[in-house]
C-alpha cells in the first residue's frame, strides 16, 4: 500500500503548484483529441442550477467508519478513509469489515433534514471510495452493501430522502479501487495493459449502473484519477464524460476526472478547463486579489472540519477543528469568487453523526436561514476586496458580508469608474450611512447594534455614465 500513499502525496504535490487557474498557453494551440470540449462556462439550466446552489454537503461513508482511524490498537493521524493504506492492511482483511456493516441508527430522512436545515442545496455522496466498498448493490462487485448484515441499498435510500427534501444529489466516485485485482497504478507490461482494459470496462459498467439506477443524479465527482495508469489512458476520461452525458442529459462532471492526450490534468495542454468545473479544495482557495481569473470558469471547493479527515475518525483532538465562523468564511470566500463550497461530514458506523458535526450543521443553518440570500444564486461582484470581508452579487443586489469589524466603525467600499455607492442597509431594511470619502471611495457605517456574528449589508450601486469594470477587464 506504500504505492497508494506515495501516489496521493504525488497528486497533492502536483496539484499544489497548479491550483486555481492557469494562464492560457501563450503558444499556438496544441492539437488534442482528448482536450477541453468547450472554452467558456456552460449556460444551460442544469449548469445554472449547479452554480446557483452554491452550498453543498459532502458525505464520506464507507467501511473506514468502523475502525475510525484505529488498527490493531494503533491510532493513525492520517485521513481515516486512508487507514487501509496507512496500516498496510491487505484488501481481503480490510473487506472483512463488511461483516460488521450494520448501521442500526441510519435514518436517511433524518440525514436529509439535517442537510436541508444547514442550508445545503445539494449533497455529494461517496458511492465508492478508494477501498472499493459500494454503497449500492452493484452487480459488478462482491463488495457492496448487499453482502453486509444491513443488506439494503443505502445509496437508493439517500437519493430518495435527499430528493424528497428538494436537494440535488451528486455522486462521488473513486476510479482507483483497491479491492479490484485489475487496478494498476501504472501500465508497465502488456499484462498490465490487458488488466487495466478490463478494469476500465468494469468501471464503465459501474458508472452506467449508477446512472441508470439513480437517474435523478445531477453530477459525478471523480476522484482517484491521478495515477500514471489513468494519465496514460486519457481517452477513457474523455469517454467516461461523454458516456455519462449521453445517459444523463445535463449531468455535470468535475475536472478531476480528466486528463488530455499528454496526461495533463484538470486543464488541458492549451490551458482550457476540462469537464464542467474545476474541483479543488479548501486549503487552496483562490486568493481574492491575485486569482480573479477563476471567475471565468465554474469551480467547486470542498472542505473538512478537522484539518484533513473526510471519513469518520474517532479522535478529533489530533488536529485543529474549524469553528462555524471559519467554515462560513470559506463558504463566502468561494461564492465571492464565483465558486461553490461543499462542507464534509463523515458519519459514524452506526449511521448517526458525531455531536460536533450535528452542532456544525445547526450553526451553519442558523446563519444561512438569516443571511443565505448572500449565497444562493450569487456570484463575483467585480469590486476590489476589502479587509472587512467579501462581496457577493446577484443581479443588481450587491452584498457586503462582514467578517471583521473595523475599529473605526466604518467599512470601506471602493467602486469602479462610473459606479457610485448610493445606499446601504441591513437585510431587514435598517439603513446604514454611506459617506463618500474621495472619488470612487466610500465609508459605510457599521450598524449601531453589533450583530455579534458575521452579517450582511445590501449595497446599492448606481451606474453613472459609462461603467467601466476595471477588474473584469484586468482578467482578459
Ligand atoms: C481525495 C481522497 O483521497 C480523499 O480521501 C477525499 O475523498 C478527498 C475528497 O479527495 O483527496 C484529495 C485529492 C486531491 C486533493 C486533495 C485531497 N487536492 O487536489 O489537493
Amino acid at each position: 500500500m506504500r504505492k497508494a500513499f506515495s501516489s496521493l502525496l504525488l497528486a497533492c504535490a502536483l496539484t499544489a503548484g497548479t491550483a486555481w487557474g492557469q494562464a492560457p498557453a501563450a503558444k499556438p494551440d496544441v492539437p488534442l483529441k482528448y482536450g477541453a470540449t468547450r472554452f467558456e462556462k456552460r449556460q444551460d439550466d442544469a449548469m445554472r442550477k449547479f452554480r446557483d446552489n452554491r452550498l453543498g454537503a459532502f458525505i464520506h461513508w464507507g467501511l473506514y467508519a468502523i475502525p475510525g482511524g484505529e488498527w490493531d490498537g494503533k491510532v493513525y493521524r492520517g485521513a481515516a478513509e486512508w487507514l487501509k493504506s496507512w496500516a498496510k492492511v491487505p484488501s481481503a482483511e480490510w473487506l472483512e469489515l463488511m461483516k460488521q456493516w450494520n448501521p442500526t441508527r441510519f435514518d436517511a430522512r433524518a440525514w436529509a433534514k439535517m442537510m436541508k436545515n444547514m442550508g445545503a442545496r445539494y449533497v455529494k455522496i461517496t458511492t465508492k471510495h478508494h477501498e472499493g466498498f459500494c454503497l449500492w448493490p452493484s452487480k459488478y462487485s462482491p463488495y457492496t452493501v448487499a453482502h453486509t448484515p444491513y443488506g439494503k441499498d443505502i445509496l437508493g435510500e439517500l437519493v430518495k430522502a435527499f430528493n424528497d427534501e428538494g436537494l440535488d444529489v451528486h455522486f462521488y466516485f473513486s476510479v482507483m479501487d483497491w479491492s479490484h485485482p485489475d487496478w494498476r497504478y501504472d501500465i508497465k507490461t502488456p499484462e498490465d495493459s490487458v488488466a487495466f482494459r478490463r478494469f476500465l470496462a468494469f468501471t464503465d459498467n459501474q458508472l452506467r449502473e449508477l446512472a441508470t439506477r439513480y437517474p435523478t443524479v445531477k453530477d459525478f465527482w471523480f476522484d482517484g484519477t491521478w495515477d500514471a495508469s489513468i494519465k496514460k489512458n486519457a481517452w477513457w476520461t474523455a469517454h467516461a464524460e461523454t458516456m455519462l452525458k449521453e445517459l444523463l442529459p445535463g449531468v455535470t462532471v468535475n475536472s478531476r476526472l480528466r486528463a488530455d492526450d499528454y496526461g495533463k490534468r484538470h486543464f488541458d495542454s492549451n490551458g482550457h478547463l476540462m469537464g464542467d468545473y474545476e474541483s479543488g479544495y479548501e486549503r487552496k482557495l483562490p486568493d481574492p486579489v491575485r486569482d480573479l481569473r477563476v471567475t471565468q470558469w465554474d469551480w467547486e471547493a470542498c472542505m473538512t472540519l478537522p484539518e484533513n479527515q473526510w471519513g469518520y475518525h474517532k479522535d478529533w483532538s489530533l488536529s485543529y477543528v474549524k469553528t462555524p465562523v471559519e467554515v462560513l468564511d470559506r463558504i463566502v470566500h468561494a461564492v465571492s469568487m464565483g465558486g461553490n463550497m461543499v462542507v464534509n461530514f463523515g458519519p459514524q458506523a452506526d449511521g448517526d453523526f458525531r455531536p460536533e458535526e450535528k452542532e456544525m450543521a445547526e450553526a451553519l443553518g442558523r446563519w444561512t436561514a438569516r443571511y443565505g440570500t448572500c449565497l444562493y444564486g450569487c456570484d463575483y461582484a467585480g469590486l476590489p476586496k476589502q479587509d472587512w470581508g467579501y462581496y457577493t452579487r446577484r443581479g443588481d443586489d450587491v452584498f457586503m458580508v462582514v467578517f471583521n469589524r473595523p475599529y473605526s466603525g466604518w467599512l470601506t467600499v471602493k467602486t469602479n469608474k462610473g459606479q457610485r455607492a448610493t445606499a446601504a442597509a441591513l437585510l431587514d431594511g435598517t439603513p446604514l450611512r454611506v459617506v463618500e470619502t474621495t472619488s470612487n471611495e466610500y465609508n459605510v457605517a457599521m450598524p449601531s447594534a453589533d450583530p455579534g456574528e458575521p452579517f450582511v449589508i445590501r449595497l446599492t450601486l448606481t451606474t453613472t455614465g459609462k461603467a467601466n469594470n476595471q477588474y473584469r477587464e484586468a482578467l482578459t
